[in-house]
């Protein structure tokens, strides 16, 4: 007998509620849930395979050790910790709680109780070696919020958008980022349909630039000079809210003086667009009455994102692109503490140099938050003894891989939080497999939360859910939450652990919450963890929880005026930014920077059927998107290179090679050779690119044209050369 249960799917952060049948106690089947409000039933191939990755028969169910013979053996959870405890506690008498790092990947965003207890374990343990996937993901946005300033209502949203700008990113894919991701399709149909005009900067004509009606197809690489030329021909045509900016931002002068000389010829030679389109996108944005400019990783991973990110603020800010004072926000918080909106400046605060300092590169603490891209720099070293990998996979994921697993090798203690055999889990020395999906309870503020990074990923409405767990661990398992493995090792090492609800410094201002004390001494349930971590949230999550299907639960949220004694103001005339921007004036294109040994230019982009490494080897998406990842160029370029579809081919960049297998894609412009990441597994194991795939890390070098502020390296726009393989 099939039973249907209501729930949230967990296999990405989108949080789309769904309904799951389950039948002899194992999930059969996932569908979108019609009864939610919000989504309207959307739920993508990924959320429909989870039972796969749920029954999956190579998921890990005990956790394992690695011996001296190289080879992995079950171990009980409860030696396991009692052995990483133990261990810890030498690294540390030895070389100090700096010595252990953490590092926060993709799938604790699912699962809300894991970033809290492991950050709280990090900070009981005295050590700042706190790393998250943001700062190899879009960083720029901190940096920018930080250096500009944030606006305490929070920008004007998609709901009555009449204009919307998207840099590097594809949220038909990628599902928001750029646009709120419940149903990005449909509410992108009904917004084009209420005549919202979409620009678009991307070059790729992706599923999203196909809707645009102005779509920048640049060479990759020129997203800072493009959006100076935008800047200019608003400035310079007057087309800028100026009651906005006489009250609120500072730094004019100084901006004018530094995109003056990206005069709109110049800057469309340099990125090979129609001078016609860059002017017409400028004017469209900043006519219009209504909407925002927003990048994502194509923005962030082509160099210069710190620079790109602020100038997309910029953008948003001289067009006053804000709520104001008398308008209702559109989703006060649900599970998050009430907004208090007020119309005014964060002012600016620095963006770099906040404290823990990196060996390498003059990195550091910054708005970003430690940068990932300088971490196996510090292993190597010798910094860094103890590594914490928390739902992530550093092997495949972070940049520069030779140097990444060099580094993983190099480590005292590996510990390996995933449910798989990862290529980081083959390099760990304890693998320990979490509980996942309907076997935990969740709720829908592992969403709210991610608008503290940025408002554009906030959620439109006051959506609020509660999802039960409502089935039991395979029989024979011995699997711990990702939180239940942080408490257990703080009890072990007699740590007390604290909850920090983050605080927004890009959108709305909220009222704060102190953190919260976690009982040491009795172990709390999750569902009582889900209470610590919404306490204080607007709306009770046992209101919340009487909503089997979720609820919106609405509240008429006014935007208060400035404070009189405020005196904040956005500043758009940022020094180092705009020091950086005469940089980019004097520098070559980024397509002829390498030119003559590199002809191509390698560019990222997300495949539908995948999470970054996850998902890659179920069987069902796997028939949906095959099981490599592709090395997509234009049909002229196959042709002139003397490749059909399906060929192998050596790409080579300046910083190391892979074999990858060409596909035509007309949708790219010529000249580029697009990949997803996160493929190919480890290469010493010397895997068939036609199961596994290649992985583009390998292309890339930390040290290459890296950010200032975050560290993140070119990951995108890499130049290449590809070459018929012999
Ligand atoms: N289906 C699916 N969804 C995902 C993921 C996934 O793996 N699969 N991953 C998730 C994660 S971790 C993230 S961070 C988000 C990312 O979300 P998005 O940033 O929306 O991801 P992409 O679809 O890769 O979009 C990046 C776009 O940037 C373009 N691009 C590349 N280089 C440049 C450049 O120099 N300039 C400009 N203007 N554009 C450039 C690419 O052609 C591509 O279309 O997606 C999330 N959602
Ligand atoms: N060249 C290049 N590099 C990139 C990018 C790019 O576009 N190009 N994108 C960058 C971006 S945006 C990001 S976010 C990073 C991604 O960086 P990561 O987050 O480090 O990488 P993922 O592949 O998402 O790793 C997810 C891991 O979690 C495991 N997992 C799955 N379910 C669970 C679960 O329930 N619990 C736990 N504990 N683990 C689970 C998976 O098996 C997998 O090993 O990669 C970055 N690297
Ligand atoms: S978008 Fe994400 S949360 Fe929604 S169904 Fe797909 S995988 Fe699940
Ligand atoms: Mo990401």
């Amino acid at each position: 007998m099939i039973t249907q249960r209501a729930s949230i799917c967990r296999f990405c952060s989108a949080g789309c509620p769904i309904v799951v049948d389950m039948q002899n106690g194992r999930p059969v089947r996932v569908t979108g849930n019609k009864a939610s409000p919000m989504f309207d039933g959307f739920c993508c191939t990924r959320g429909q395979a989870l039972p796969e990755q749920i029954n999956d028969p190579q998921r890990l169910l005990l956790p394992q050790k690695r011996g001296l013979d190289g080879a992995y053996r079950p171990v009980g959870s409860a030696q396991a910790l009692d052995e990483i405890a133990a261990s810890i506690d030498r690294i540390v008498a030895d070389h100090g709680p700096r010595s252990v790092a953490l590092y926060l990947g993709t799938y604790t965003g699912p699962y809300p109780a894991a970033g809290p207890f492991a950050v709280g374990f990090a900070r009981g343990l005295g050590t700042p070696m706190i790393f998250t996937s943001m700062t190899i993901d879009q960083p720029g946005k901190d940096i920018a919020a930080a250096l500009l300033g944030g606006w305490e209502a929070g920008p004007q949203v998609f709901a009555n958008a009449d204009v919307w700008m998207v840099v590097g990113g594809n949220p038909l894919v990628s599902i928001g980022l750029t646009m709120p991701a419940q149903n990005p399709g449909k509410r992108l149909t009904d917004a084009l349909a209420r005549g919202m005009q979409l620009i678009v900067i991307d070059p790729r004509r992706t599923e999203t630039a196909r809707r645009a009606h102005i779509h920048l197809q640049p060479r990759p690489g020129e997203d800072p000079a493009i959006l100076a030329g935008m800047i200019r021909v608003i400035l310079k045509e007057d087309l800028h809210d100026h009651a906005f900016a006489a009250e609120n931002v500072a730094g004019l002068e100084a901006l004018w003086r530094a995109v003056e000389p990206f005069d709109p010829a110049n800057v469309a030679a340099r990125a090979d667009i129609p001078e016609a389109d860059l002017i017409a996108a400028a004017r469209l944005f900043a006519t219009r009455a209504r909407g925002l400019a927003a990048g994502a990783t194509g923005a962030n991973m082509s160099g210069r994102s710190s620079l790109t990110e602020y100038l997309i603020a910029v953008l948003n800010t001289i067009c006053g692109r804000y709520l104001r004072a008398g308008e209702a926000v559109a989703n006060p918080g649900v599970l998050l503490s009430r907004a208090t909106p007020r119309a005014q400046a964060r002012p600016p605060r620095p963006a770099r140099g906040l404290g823990e300092t990196m060996v390498v590169r003059g990195l550091g603490m910054a708005a970003s938050g430690m940068p990932t891209a300088a971490l196996a720099d510090e292993i190597l070293a010798g910094e860094v003894k103890a590594l914490f990998s928390v739902g992530g996979n550093p092997a495949t994921a972070w940049p520069d891989q030779p140097r990444t697993i060099a580094a993983l090798e190099q480590l005292d203690l590996f510990v390996q939080l995933d449910i798989r055999m990862s290529a980081s889990a083959k390099l760990a020395h304890y693998v320990i497999p979490p509980k996942i999906s309907f076997e935990v309870p969740t709720a829908s503020f592992a969403k709210e939360n991610i608008e503290i990074y940025a408002p554009v990923f906030a959620v439109p409405e006051p959506f609020g859910m509660y999802a039960p767990a409502f089935m039991d661990p395979p029989e024979g398992s011995d699997l711990m939450e990702e939180w239940e493995v942080f408490y257990g090792l703080a009890q072990r090492l007699g740590l007390e652990l604290k909850i920090h609800h983050a605080n927004s410094v890009a959108g709305l201002a909220r009222a704060p919450r102190p953190p919260a004390q976690v009982d040491m001494k009795t172990k709390p349930t999750t569902d009582e963890i889900l209470e610590l971590l919404t306490a204080g949230s607007r709306i009770t999550l046992d209101e919340v929880k009487r909503h089997p299907d979720g609820a919106l639960f609405a509240e008429t949220i006014i935007v208060a005026p400035r404070d009189s004694a405020c005196e904040a103001r956005l500043n758009v005339g940022d020094e180092a930014m705009m020091s950086e921007l005469g940089e980019v004036l004097v520098e070559p294109p980024a397509a002829q920077r390498a030119a003559g040994a590199y002809p191509f230019q390698l560019i990222s982009r997300r495949a539908a059927h995948v999470l970054n490494s996850a998902g890659r080897d179920l069987p069902m998406l796997v028939r949906k998107g095959g099981a490599y990842n592709p090395a997509f160029m234009h049909p002229d370029d196959l042709e002139a290179l003397g490749l059909r579809a399906g060929n192998r081919v050596q790409i080579r960049s300046p910083h190391g090679v892979i074999t990858g297998i060409v596909q035509p894609d007309e949708t790219l412009r010529r000249g580029l050779v697009s990949m997803t990441h996160s493929y190919g597994d480890l290469p010493k194991l010397g895997l068939d690119v036609a199961q596994h795939g290649s992985n583009t890390s390998a292309l890339t070098s930390v040290e290459d044209d890296y950010d200032r502020f975050s560290g993140i390296p070119r990951m995108s726009a890499v130049p290449v050369d590809v070459r018929p393989q012999a």
